[in-house]
C-alpha cells in the first residue's frame, strides 16, 4: 500500500462509513497476565489455545462462534423464555424470522450448527455417496463421513492460493462437480453441500451467479442443493458490494434471493444470528422435512425446542433481524477489514483478499523455515498467545486431521492461523494491539522453533491435541 491509498472502508468512501451502529451499555473486564503467567498457562495447555482457560486469556479471537454481544432487546427478550416442554411461543418467532429473512418453509431447531448437521447428514446421504462441497469444514466433513458419505472438495482453485485476489474464493468450480457427476452418476451423489461464506479458505464468499449455475446444474440431474447458512449474511455483503447489480440492494433481500436457489439449509447461529447458542436446519420439501423433525427427537429435543430453551430461540428470531440490517454487517466486516489493512501495510502474509469473519495468517510463509509438520499455524498461535495473550486458532494440518482409509494426515494446501472476529465485542484499540503484537512476533520470526505433537485424539483431533516445543 502507498502512503496515498485510502486506509480503511471509510476513506474509500469518502468518510468513515463502517463505524459501530450501537454503543456500549455494559463492559466485561478483562485480566491482564504477564509473561511468565503465560508461559504457564500454555505449556500446561500442550500449546494448544483450545485447552487454555479464557482466564488467562486477554483478547479473545479463537472464533466468532457463540462469542457474540447480544443487543438489549436480545436481553429482553431472553425475559420473553416460554419454557413450555412443545409448542413455545418462541419457536413460533424463531420460525417467522426464519421464513421471514431466509424464506424456508419448514424449521428445526436444533442446540448449535452440528446438530442440524447431524440430522441433514443421516437423512440425506446413503453409504457410499458422495457429497461434492466447497472445501471441508472440520465438524460439516465428519458428519458427511459418518454418515457414510465421500467428502469431494469441488472448490476453486483460487481458494487454495492465499493471493490470489478472485474476489469470490468461495465459488464451486462447476467443471469439477459436473465431472463428479458424470464419473459417479447422479444417483451416487447425496447433494451438492454449498457453505457462504467458506470458513476453512479464509471466510470467502459465493457469488449469486454461482449459485444460479449451481440451481441450473443440480435441477438437471434432479441433485439436492443444501447450504451452510452459518455466515450466509456476511456472504450477501461480498455480494453486494463485488456483484454488479447488487449495490442499490438491502443485504435482507440479497440473503433471501440467495437461500431461494437452495432446498434447504443448516445453521449454526452463533455466528450470523448473533447468539451465544443455538442453530436450525430448514427446508421447503415436507416429506424431507416430516424425517428431520422426527430425528430431532431422538437427538435434539422435541421439534419445538430441538435442544434449546424457549429464551434462546427468543434470542435468535431477534438477533436475525438485527443480523440483517445494512449498517451492521458493515461495521462487522468493516472492523475485519481494518485490522487487515493494518497487517497488509506493515507486510505481514495473510489470506487476500479479506474475508468476512477474520484475518488468516499465512503461517507457511510466515514460518518458511519450518516444514508442514512442524506445525507452523500452531506454532504461530502459540507465539502469539505468549507475546499478548491474545488468542487465536490454528486452521492447517492438525484441523485437517488424517485420511480415514490411509491413516495418513493430511496436508492441506492452506496453513493458517485464524485471528477470528466475535461480533459487537472488540474495539478498534483491541484490533490496534492484536495487529501491533502479530507484528512483533513476525520481526523475531527467524529464530521461532515448530511444535511436535505428543498426543492424538481420534475425532476432530485439534480440540484436544497437544505438543511440546522442538529441540526443547
Ligand atoms: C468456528 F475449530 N464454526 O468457526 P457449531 N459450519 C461452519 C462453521 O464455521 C461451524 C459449524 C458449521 C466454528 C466453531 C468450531 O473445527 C471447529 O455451532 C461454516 O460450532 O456446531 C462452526 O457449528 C458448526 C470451531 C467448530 C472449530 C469446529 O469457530
Amino acid at each position: 500500500m502507498t502512503h496515498d491509498t485510502p486506509k480503511t472502508m471509510g476513506q474509500q468512501f469518502g468518510r468513515r462509513s463502517w463505524a459501530e451502529p450501537w454503543k456500549i451499555k455494559m463492559v466485561e473486564r478483562l485480566r491482564m497476565t504477564t509473561r511468565e503467567e503465560r508461559q504457564r498457562a500454555l505449556s500446561e495447555a500442550g500449546f494448544n489455545t483450545f485447552l487454555l482457560r479464557s482466564d488467562d486469556v486477554y483478547i479473545d479471537l479463537l472464533t466468532d462462534s457463540g462469542t457474540n454481544a447480544m443487543s438489549d432487546e436480545q436481553w429482553a427478550g431472553m425475559m420473553l423464555g416460554d419454557e413450555a416442554y412443545a409448542g413455545s411461543r418462541n419457536f413460533y418467532h424463531l420460525e417467522e424470522a426464519l421464513r421471514k429473512y431466509y424464506g424456508y418453509k419448514y424449521v428445526v431447531p436444533t442446540h448449535q450448527g452440528r446438530g442440524a448437521e447431524h440430522l441433514i447428514s443421516q437423512v440425506a446421504i446413503k453409504a457410499g455417496q458422495y457429497v461434492p462441497g466447497n472445501m471441508y469444514f472440520t465438524t460439516t466433513r465428519l458428519h458427511q463421513e459418518l454418515a457414510g458419505g465421500i467428502f469431494v472438495d469441488v472448490i476453486v482453485d483460487h481458494a487454495h492460493d492465499p493471493d490470489s485476489l478472485h474476489p469470490f474464493k468461495g465459488n464451486i468450480d462447476v467443471g469439477k462437480l459436473e465431472a463428479l457427476i458424470k464419473r459417479e452418476s447422479a444417483a451416487q451423489i447425496a447433494y451438492v453441500s454449498l457453505a457462504g461464506t467458506v470458513n476453512m479458505a479464509g471466510g470467502q464468499p459465493v457469488s449469486m451467479a454461482n449459485v444460479k449455475e449451481l440451481r441450473a446444474l443440480c435441477d438437471k440431474h434432479a441433485i439436492k442443493l443444501y447450504l451452510d447458512a452459518t455466515r450466509m449474511v456476511e456472504n450477501a455483503f461480498f455480494i453486494q458490494e463485488r456483484e454488479e447489480g447488487y449495490a442499490k440492494k438491502p443485504i435482507a433481500d440479497i440473503l433471501k434471493e440467495f437461500c431461494g436457489y437452495t432446498d434447504g439449509a443448516w445453521m449454526s447461529a452463533k455466528k450470523d444470528n448473533l447468539v451465544n447458542i443455538g442453530g436450525w436446519l430448514a427446508v421447503n420439501d415436507w416429506t424431507l422435512f416430516e424425517e428431520l423433525r422426527n430425528l430431532v427427537v431422538v437427538y435434539e429435543g422435541l421439534h419445538t425446542y430441538g435442544g434449546l430453551a424457549g429464551r434462546d430461540m427468543e434470542a435468535m428470531a431477534i438477533g436475525i433481524a438485527e443480523s440483517v440490517e445494512d449498517a451492521h454487517i458493515r461495521s462487522r466486516i468493516g472492523q475485519v477489514r481494518y485490522l487487515g489493512e493494518l497487517l497488509t501495510d506493515w507486510g505481514i502474509p495473510i489470506v487476500q483478499p479479506v474475508g468476512g469473519h477474520a484475518i488468516f495468517l499465512n503461517a507457511k510463509a510466515f514460518y518458511p523455515q519450518l516444514k508442514q509438520i512442524e506445525f507452523p499455524a500452531q506454532t504461530l498461535a502459540a507465539e502469539l498467545y505468549l507475546d499478548s495473550g491474545i488468542r487465536s486458532m490454528e486452521r492447517g494440518i492438525a484441523s485437517a486431521g488424517r485420511d480415514a482409509k490411509t491413516g495418513d494426515h493430511y496436508y492441506p494446501k492452506l496453513e493458517l492461523t485464524r485471528l477470528t472476529i466475535p461480533r459487537r465485542v472488540y474495539t478498534q484499540a483491541h484490533m490496534d494491539v492484536v495487529a501491533e503484537s502479530v507484528k512483533a512476533i513476525f520481526d523475531m520470526r527467524g529464530t521461532t522453533r515448530g511444535l511436535k505433537m505428543i498426543y492424538e485424539p481420534k475425532y476432530l483431533r485439534f480440540f484436544q491435541a497437544r505438543f511440546e516445543r522442538l529441540g526443547a
